[in-house]
């Protein structure tokens, strides 16, 4: 019968089949041998007979942090405050969206813990995806973040601490998410929540993750500005990667203020730090 992993504990894969029933299943031995190794997301045939997962079908998209496949929209989690607002991993996290066809969507939480001067900052911010054409919504903006849940498999991703299962327990209270006490989320690297995990939410699949601690871009530093639509007017160099080059039409923009200096700040750290990861 065909299903969707919707959870892994070690070698209990959970299995929500056709027939609305979830069922705890194992990886047939063929599929280790061919090195298939399915994770959350999967669509599976399972031998409801023997709990096994016989087959995983082609993925659609496939993402390493958060572990995860065949997913229509990433929703980036990001905090105003504890963890910092960070225009970076935002920035990164929409090359990965984009690279792997998926729409994302900014959601702020902690929004009350600010300042008016930090909000007005941190608008600046918005506005300029709001620009860009991508959706920002605040956690308490429910019903318009319930919308997108619709018909849809969407994964949470964020720094630990940001507000994923909190953000998932205001949408629906009977999820009754785990989430980090207040205390504990001024530490680092406390990862509340420990599997990925797909739950029914309005009609679609969500996944709450546990945050990261790394994240890295697994591109060629000459891809990554295909993944900038604010840098695609044609610069005059062909090929160029808008670094030194004199002249260049992507830096005129940037010493115009038309593409902001956080903006080019954080393409030139992802250049830098994919040349890195080559040389090592
Ligand atoms: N003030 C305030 N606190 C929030 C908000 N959202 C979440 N929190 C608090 O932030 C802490 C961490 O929230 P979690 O929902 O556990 O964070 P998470 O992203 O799921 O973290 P991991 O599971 O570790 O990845 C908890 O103490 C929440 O109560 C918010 O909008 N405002
Ligand atoms: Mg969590
Ligand atoms: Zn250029």
């Amino acid at each position: 019968m065909k299903g969707k992993i919707i959870c892994i504990n070690t070698s209990i894969h959970k299995v929500l089949l056709e027939n609305n029933t979830i069922i705890d299943t194992k990886t047939r031995g063929k599929l280790r041998n061919e090195k298939v190794f399915p994770v959350v997301g999967d669509n599976v045939i399972v031998n409801t007979e023997t709990k096994t997962i016989e087959k995983v079908e082609k993925r659609k998209n496939y993402l390493e942090r958060p572990l995860i496949a065949n997913i229509d929209k990433l929703l980036i989690v990001m905090s105003t405050s504890i963890p910092a607002f960070s225009s970076y991993l935002i920035d990164k996290f929409l090359i990965i969206a984009y690279q792997n066809n998926i729409e994302p969507i900014i959601v702020i939480t902690k929004t009350d813990m600010i300042s008016l001067k930090e909000k007005t900052d941190i608008k600046k911010y918005i506005n300029y995806y709001r620009k860009l054409g991508i959706k920002v919504y605040v956690n308490t903006s429910v019903s318009k973040i319930k919308k997108e849940f619709n018909n849809s498999v969407v994964a949470l991703c964020g720094q630990t601490g940001s507000g994923k299962s909190s953000l998932l327990n205001r949408i629906d209270a009977s999820l009754s998410l785990k989430t980090g006490e207040v205390s504990e989320s001024l530490g680092r690297g406390k990862h509340t929540t420990r599997l990925v995990e797909l739950l029914e939410v309005n009609d679609g699949l969500i996944a709450d993750t546990p945050g990261f601690s790394s994240l890295d871009l697994n591109i060629d530093k000459k891809d990554i500005k295909s993944y900038y639509k604010d840098f695609s007017i044609p610069c005059k160099y062909r090929g160029c990667i808008h670094l030194k080059e004199d002249g260049c039409s992507i830096k005129a923009l940037v010493e115009k203020g038309k593409i902001p200096e956080w903006r080019y700040e954080n393409y030139t750290k992802f250049i830098s730090e994919v040349e890195e990861e080559k040389r090592k």
